[in-house]
């Protein structure tokens, strides 16, 4: 029916669209087949047709992004500039498809072309742009931001090569190149002519200008230019977008005629490939990166860029520098981008010529700070000699933030001389480091953690001087995670119970899901609730097949430690606990009673030898069990491999008991621990970071919680812990240990794990393994026998489902805008 014939029906119905949504969409995929792609619109393939609608949606974002940016600019508002290493967004095509509500346009507009949407999105590789939990916090953020319409901006680096993709071989874990930009990008748009140059190496000349002014600027750089490529991130249905803008580096040589003139021509295509080595591949972290000159330049080349973009917005307004902290918060994901401090100071001093307190001044207005980690290893120092031949002006600079910080602080203490060789942004001692902590912390205005409990341990222990200093710069922001990609879109049906249940408001406010509380006594309700898990738990057995050849009982306990490996994590704890199931059942058949189907998945940084050691010692324990044909359908033990977004997606809906059993006070908060008792699996966990609050909103009768203390911890520690007396004193540990040192599950190289328990006994056990070992045994036991009953099982998965509102990530960046941006929605 057109409207031209309608007649005087049109008053009674409403008026047909030109094209129905779903038609026009189609129109826009075969118009990008043909016109972008240059393929075949009668026969196009399912990763063209991927290509083509992700073109589709990028047309959609780029309007809505525009009209966005424009309403921002006409109100003049704040912005806030995340600056972040890293970013791992996931795949886009299901989310941005939610984000702009055109789910069942795509469906039926693919439907129509014969194929089917979950193929088609299945097509994505994913971008990963980032490690682990920082990353994945930024990109939850960014979609929190545009949720609630905030000025904001997400600036990082646009790795040619992400995260390694793992392989497991032969019980090994190995490493393969993520070359995720094979396929090229659908969904950015590269802005080759906007390029800022990036200055490194050099020297300083001091000089005096004609009004007698002592002027610093840098001779002899090497350029390097930084190229911007767009990503858009939708709102929820809001028509908002914002931008995720990563830099690429390219050789300045392209941008100047002498590229072409040169005599030496190889000579130059060799710094060209030598230039945008810079964004080449992203650091796996873990491993320490003193030294790792090209990591620090990355730092600075994100840093440079981004400064300039900031700058160039900000003059485009007109208005005096002093304002800049009432127009822009630069936000500092972890220490990684903090030379963004001396970098605007240079700026201000050096190129605007305004006097260091007034710089300063600006500064300390401008920058906030997040701690991610408590871990000595993790805080990050760079060598003073690297960063005087890298960054000379830089070090300077630093020099003179540390000399009068240290003034001042001789001033505030001046009967505890030894605090400013605690808090010198420069650790003096045979080798000379320059502390990124110290000097974020001194050039922000506010320096947060990310749990209550890690925001205290902050300000009590790691900087305890500084909190002395400025006690009213440390915050808490409790870490929080998008409800859209992590129950709407990986648990659809889920999703979709809930929805039919109490609307869709939870969506954009999740304390709503406190709603479904009142249908945790009905019986339907618990049905449907559980048919829906256990669904799910079939897809990823089915998965579980397909990757790995074992075949895993649906029914059985689903125990699921996913998530990097480092010890501090305690896949080994876990990885004991399993062996001690396995004699038992050994032992004596009829002790064990529920089915368990362990699932680890994660990487360990290439350079990490003990958790690489531990992965392989999971898969030798899971080839011993499961081909042990006393223990049948009992124990199952599984390592996917590549842990990645895409398969956290996967794994999460089906997961029964979320294993989140770090030594109390290591984890500064975990979102994985969220993202489980979000999806209703229950938590097994330690007292640490937010498994803490966790507790304090489903109830401590809804997880379990085991375990040391984190003073108990460190009390342990200072009365000299003894692992040894743990082994000694508890059989079953003994023979797990034993086992493993013996090369039981190694039989053709027994000595192969000795170092593993070598580490517990004889160096330590820096992680608490054994002290913890026996109050987590018990707890599994706790868990085993409520997940025998199987309707407390199913009310305890509600409740947690329905007390997680809290940990929304849109609650956290309305905490963060609110107590530290000072923005609100556009
Ligand atoms: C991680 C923390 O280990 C994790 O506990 C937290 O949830 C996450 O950050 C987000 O805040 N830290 C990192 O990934 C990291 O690289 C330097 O810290």
């Amino acid at each position: 029916m057109t409207s031209q014939n309608s007649g005087n029906r049109k008053s009674r119905l409403p008026e047909a669209p030109a094209t129905r949504p779903a038609e026009s969409l189609k129109q826009d995929i075969l118009r990008h087949v043909l016109y972008s792609l240059g393929r075949d619109t009668e026969r196009p393939d399912r990763q063209t047709v991927f290509r083509a609608l992700a073109l589709s949606l990028r047309d959609r974002l780029v309007e809505k992004w525009i009209a966005s940016q424009r309403d921002i600019y006409s109100r003049s508002s704040k912005r806030v500039y995340y600056l972040s290493l890293e970013f791992l967004p996931g795949p886009f095509l299901r989310e941005n498809l939610i984000a702009l509500g055109l789910e069942n346009e795509a469906r039926e507009a693919l439907t129509d072309m014969g194929f089917g949407l979950d193929d088609v999105a299945d097509e994505e590789y994913e971008p990963g742009l980032g490690n682990g939990g920082l990353g994945r916090l930024a990109s939850c953020y960014l979609d929190s931001m545009a949720t609630l319409r905030l000025p904001a901006y997400g600036y990082g680096i646009h790795y040619a090569y992400g995260i390694f993709y793992q392989l497991i071989k032969e019980g090994r874990q190995v490493e393969r190149a993520d070359n995720w930009l094979r396929g090229g990008t659908h969904w950015e748009f590269e802005r080759s002519h906007y390029v800022h140059p990036v200055r490194f190496y050099g020297q300083v000349r001091e000089w005096v200008d004609e009004q007698g002014r002592l002027r610093h600027s840098l001779e002899n750089a090497t350029t390097v230019m930084a190229m911007a490529c767009d990503m858009f991130i939708p709102g929820h249905k809001n028509d908002y977008v914002l931008n995720m803008r990563l830099w690429a580096a390219k050789t300045s040589r392209e941008f100047e005629f002498s590229f072409f003139n040169t005599g030496d021509y190889i000579g130059a295509v060799e710094e060209k490939i030598r230039d945008e080595n810079i964004s080449m591949v992203l650091y796996p972290n873990d491993e320490a990166p003193e030294g790792k000159e090209l990591r620090l330049k990355q730092q600075f080349f994100l840093v440079s860029a981004t400064i300039q973009d900031i700058v160039r917005r900000f003059r485009k307004k007109g208005i005096a520098w002093d304002q800049l902290p009432r127009k822009n918060v630069i936000h500092l994901n972890e220490t990684h981008p903090a030379v963004a401090i001396p970098e605007l100071m240079r700026i201000l001093v050096d190129e605007e010529l305004l006097t260091w307190e007034e710089a300063w001044y600006i500064c300390v207005r401008t920058f906030a700070y997040t701690n991610h980690t408590v871990l000595p290893e993790a805080l990050e120092v760079w060598p003073e000699d690297l960063f005087r031949r890298l960054l000379p002006r830089h070090l300077q600079i630093i020099h003179e933030i540390n000399r009068r910080f240290l003034h001042d602080v001789r001033r505030q203490f001046p009967n505890d001389p030894n605090i400013l060789g605690r808090v010198s942004l420069v650790h003096e001692g045979e080798s000379r480091w320059v502390r990124m902590s110290h000097l974020a912390i001194v050039g922000s205005f506010s320096v947060n953690g990310v749990s209550a409990h890690h925001s205290e341990i902050l300000k009590e222990s790691v900087f305890h001087d500084f909190y002395k200093i400025f006690p009213e710069r440390f915050n808490n922001k409790t870490n929080g995670i998008t409800p859209r990609r992590w129950l709407r879109q990986c648990n659809p049906t889920l999703a979709w119970l809930i929805t039919e249940h109490i609307g869709p408001e939870w969506l954009t406010d999740l304390a709503q899901l406190k709603k479904l509380e009142p249908y945790v006594n009905s019986e339907g309700f618990h049905r449907a609730w559980m048919e829906v898990r256990l669904r799910n738990k079939h897809k990823l057995a089915e998965y579980i097949r397909d990757k790995n050849g074992i075949t895993v009982m649906p029914e059985s306990l689903f125990d699921v430690h996913v998530k990097r490996f480092h010890e501090y994590k305690r896949q080994l704890l876990n990885v004991l606990h399993v062996i001690a199931l396995y004699n038992r059942i050994r032992s004596s058949p009829g002790s064990v009673t529920v089915p368990r189907t362990y699932i680890f998945g994660g990487k360990a940084a290439p350079g990490y030898y003990m958790a690489k050691h531990i992965i392989r010692l999971i898969n030798s324990v899971a080839y011993t069990i499961n081909t042990d044909p006393r223990v049948g359908d009992l124990l199952k033990v599984v390592f996917l491999q590549n842990y990645c977004v895409t398969l956290a997606e996967r794994i999460i809906p089906a997961t029964d008991l979320s294993e989140q059993i770090s030594t109390a006070g290591m984890e500064a908060s975990g979102t994985g621990n969220m993202k489980f008792a979000l999806n209703g699996a229950i938590t097994i966990g330690t007292h640490d970071g937010a498994n803490i609050e966790i507790m304090e909103h489903v109830g401590n009768e809804n997880l379990f919680l085991f375990g040391l203390l984190s003073h108990e911890v460190n009390e342990m520690r200072s009365q000299g812990y003894n692992p040894r007396l743990f082994y000694e004193r508890d059989s079953e540990l003994r023979e797990v240990l034993d086992m493993i040192a013996g090369g039981f599950f190694s039989p053709s190289e027994p000595h192969l794990f000795r170092d593993v328990v070598e580490s517990l006994l004889n160096h330590g056990d820096r992680y608490m393994v054994l002290a913890d070992f026996r109050s987590y045994v018990y707890r599994q036991q706790d868990a085993a026998n409520a997940f025998m009953d199987q309707a407390a099982w199913a009310r305890m998965s509600m409740l947690n489902t329905s007390r997680m509102g809290f940990f929304s990530s849109d609650r956290a960046v309305d905490e963060y805008a609110k107590d530290i941006w000072g923005v609100s929605g556009v």
